[in-house]
């Protein structure tokens, strides 16, 4: 195989002055506002990472890549890059109308010449590219649930490239890296593709690989879009930082790529190997079960552990880019080093020591010891920082009951107790100070009340985030609002949901406000529990009977329960 090239690789950015030029006439086209992935697609077809793709493509290439992973002329390519748009927007286009592509603050990126527009069939590229039309894909659940139902394609031409503030010493084109390997004379470069942090492991394997290789190596970490619940970017290139210190000195170097994966396993390593090599790599690290989306809905993997070794491979010639085999390490305790797992001859006399991905989350979680065998401690520092224990963690605890059923009291009660143990500032979101202060504007109907506790949740998601304690006490009758509610919350950190469980017939004994006689009397419309419905939650963390029993006592079950769920510490 030949060595890369590294001659500059053809970008589709225009001159200043045109650029200049064509900026000022964009104000007069019809305009498209980039989704983030579509910006991530976009930075690369025109920095040329994604070459030989001149834009987006047409329905002939999509339907040929779809199919068998061939562009119209032929060339290899496995991945559809496409511009998803609304039927709205795809409208009033005629062939050869060009369009205005434009980042979310509305900075224009590059202009499009439209030759295509089509309704592509979703469930087939679903089953081609991706395998299976399953939702539990996240590519396939973008496909049908986020991209728009019209695609576009027609050539690009580039205006500016897409503004990032984070990171710019560490980000470099396809020509800029070419350019560093020549000028360093860099022939042969190994890429490491990742969406995690590095740990010892890794740092062994991929220093192992260059060295067999004979190569210099490149950490090239996707900083697009990665797996749902992944480690932030900002967090995991802080951990590269550190361990990039860890190389010998002038082996190895470090570049961003603002990719947005698509986990598509097979078909993705060849498109990371095709990319890789626009970016002047001569060989590039593919492991077991490459760019794997997890469990299908099945519960079942949805490729085979060694598909994306085979497909490259199958391709390899034909991309100029050569595969090495990612080896799998584990640590050897009596040698106190890595060593390949299938190379240890005396496997049944020594102690082999792994953490699963799993087990790291889990001593993370709890403040667990991580060792030194496993990690560097510049890296588990990071990690702690980005991911406190639980104990310091914010959280969410959402009362839900009927009007009168005790919620507020409770609630207060127990924000008076979280504040005795000090911590961590805590915020309550009472329904009738929320109502107040927040949706002064809003009644009663289904519409009103979940977009009440849409705004609850937004807030209480806000302080989860930044390590409050948020403690919401609104009716939330309907289990589809507190659901979405659960899904906002739980990126940042816990959502306690507990039922206050008095019955409709006990919150009208109590009758409080003098609510329910109004409400029995028609005067009051809509009325929670007597006119208006109440989805009794099926599974709360707790629930709470109220008859009987005292607020102290209410308030106390919830803090043993915040304990077992490891977010307070024992006092
Ligand atoms: S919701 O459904 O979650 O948006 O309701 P919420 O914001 O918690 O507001 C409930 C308080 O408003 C008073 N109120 C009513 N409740 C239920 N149904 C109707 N139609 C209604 N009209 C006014 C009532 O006092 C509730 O206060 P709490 O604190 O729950 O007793």
């Amino acid at each position: 195989m030949s060595m890369p090239n590294l001659a500059p690789i053809p970008e589709l950015y225009v001159s200043h002055e045109s650029a200049l030029k064509l900026k000022d006439e964009a104000g007069n086209l019809p305009s498209w506002d980039l989704t983030p992935r579509q910006i991530c697609d976009l930075e690369l077809l025109m920095n040329g990472g994604f070459n030989p793709l001149k834009g987006f493509l047409t329905e002939e290439d999509y339907d040929g890549v779809v199919e068998n992973m061939r562009l119209a002329d032929g060339s290899l390519w496995p991945m559809p890059i496409t511009l998803d748009v609304s039927e709205e927007f795809a409208e009033g286009l005629e062939p050869g109308q060009d369009i205005a592509l434009r980042d979310q603050e509305g900075v224009l990126l590059a202009i499009m010449s439209v030759t295509d527009n089509w309704v592509p069939n979703k469930a087939k590229e679903a089953e081609k590219v991706f395998g299976a039309d399953d939702l539990a894909h996240p590519a396939v659940n973008y496909l049908h649930n986020h991209a728009g139902k019209v695609y576009l394609g027609g050539p690009v031409t580039g205006i500016q490239q897409p503004v990032h503030y984070d990171f710019r010493a560490r980000r470099d084109t396809p020509n800029e890296l070419r350019a560093y390997f020549r000028k360093l004379g860099w022939r042969k470069v190994v890429a490491f593709q990742t969406r995690n942090p590095l740990h010892r492991a890794h740092q062994e394997l991929t220093f192992r690989a260059a060295k067999d290789a004979q190569a210099n190596l490149l950490i090239h970490p996707v900083v697009g879009m990665t797996k749902p619940g992944d480690v932030d970017h900002f967090t995991r290139v802080r951990c590269y930082e550190a361990v990039l210190d860890k190389y010998p000195q002038s082996t190895t170097t470090m570049s961003l790529l603002p990719l947005a994966m698509r986990m598509a396993g097979p078909r993705e390593a060849v498109w990371h190997g095709l990319i890789r090599k626009n970016f002047g790599c001569s060989h590039i690290i593919i492991g077991r079960d490459h760019a794997g989306p997890g469990k299908n809905s099945a519960g079942e993997d949805f490729y085979g552990a060694y598909d994306a070794q085979d497909l490259f491979r199958e391709n390899a010639e034909e991309m100029g880019i050569e595969m090495v085999d990612f080896k799998h390490m584990v640590y050897v305790q009596e040698r106190a080093q890595y060593e390949p797992a299938d190379e240890i001859a005396d496997k049944d006399e020594v102690t082999i020591l792994n953490i699963s991905g799993t087990e790291l989350r889990r001593r993370l979680a709890e403040g667990l010891e991580i060792p030194e065998w496993f990690s560097f401690p510049e890296v588990v520092k990071e990690l702690r920082r980005t991911k406190p224990p639980r104990a310091q963690q914010g959280f969410t605890v959402f009362f839900t009951g009927f009007s009168g059923s005790g919620k507020s009291t409770i609630a207060n009660a127990l924000m008076v107790k979280l504040m005795e143990m000090g911590g961590r500032p805590t915020t309550l979101l009472d329904g009738d100070v929320v109502r107040k202060h927040l949706s002064s504007e809003l009644g009663f109907s289904k519409e009103h009340r979940d977009l009440n506790i849409q705004r609850i949740g937004y807030v209480a998601s806000e302080i989860t985030k930044n390590g409050g304690i948020a403690i919401c006490a609104p009716i939330a009758p309907y289990a589809a609002t507190r659901r979405t509610v659960r899904e906002m919350i739980e990126q940042y950190g816990a959502f306690v949901e507990v039922h206050v469980a008095t019955t409709i017939e006990e919150c009208e004994r109590r009758d409080r406000k003098g609510l329910y006689k109004l409400a029995r009397e028609g005067k009051i419309k809509e009325f929670t529990g007597i006119s208006d419905p109440y989805d009794v939650p099926e599974n709360p963390e707790l629930r709470v009977e109220t008859e009987n029993v005292d607020v102290d006592n209410c308030a106390h079950q919830v803090l043993l329960k915040l304990e077992a769920l490891g977010l307070i510490g024992l006092q």
